[in-house]
């Protein structure tokens, strides 16, 4: 057995973590069944993984914004921009201790979300991500491809305060000024299953290449 591969299954790369996967995409894209089940897939092959999701509406900030999406309170554009990056920052902490500790994290939206929506409302794009650099770098983000109008007829649509057809077309706009390197598009109007198959493939190479020793990176620092 090669020396690659032994680091991939006994971890004796010193340098060892686990993958930071990233789902993004309209609302009703289908990100969050997809990212659920990568994680059931990792573990059912004995990877450590967990199931991440931004805004974290568990915490104190996090209540905030769940309020204001909810349309149960009004907030300034500026204002709800940086809570919802205060919410990011308030984790990245955990996050690092958990991909140094191994443990491969499969989170739904990010950063990239952070930027699309508030840019969508007229937020300059580089006043969007400023507060963003410094956080962890996905190693990998799954742009889960879905028109505005398909998103719209799927079931719901509409509950939340972004959730409308015109707002989401701006969205996915300001998505493509986002896309880099470490991202992969998916069509998400394929079947279920060959989405999933084919998020499989692209995360468990991910894992394997952080399982390496491949660094961590921060986001948008030039
Ligand atoms: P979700 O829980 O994934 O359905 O997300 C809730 C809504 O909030 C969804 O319409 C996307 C939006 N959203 C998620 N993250 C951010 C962010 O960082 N900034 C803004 N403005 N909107 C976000």
């Amino acid at each position: 057995m090669g020396t690659n591969q032994n680091s991939i299954l006994q971890g004796c790369n010193s340098n060892s973590r686990g993958a930071l996967v990233v789902l993004e995409g309209l609302d009703r894209c289908g990100k969050t069944t997809q990212s659920s089940r990568l994680v059931q897939y990792l573990e059912g092959l004995g990877h450590s993984a967990e199931l991440w999701r931004f805004p974290d509406r568990t915490t104190s900030v996090g209540q905030m914004i769940s309020s204001y999406l909810s349309n149960k309170s009004q907030l300034d554009d500026h204002t709800i921009h940086l809570l919802f990056s205060a919410n990011r920052w308030e984790k990245r902490s955990l996050m690092e201790t958990k991909l140094k500790s191994g443990t491969t994290l499969i989170v739904d939206r990010y950063s990239y979300s952070g930027v699309a929506f508030s840019s969508a409302k007229g937020l300059g794009i580089e006043w969007c991500k400023a507060p963003e650099v410094g956080l962890l770098a996905p190693d990998l983000v799954l742009y889960l491809n879905i028109s505005p109008e398909k998103a719209s007829e799927r079931g719901g649509y509409g509950c939340e305060r972004y959730e409308q057809l015109e707002f989401q077309s701006k969205v996915a706009q300001y998505y493509q000024v986002l896309h880099d390197s470490s991202w992969k598009v998916i069509d998400a109007c394929q079947p279920m299953e060959d989405i999933e198959k084919q998020l499989q493939e692209m995360v468990l190479e991910c894992v394997k290449k952080c399982h390496n020793g491949e660094p961590l990176s921060q986001l948008w620092l030039s």
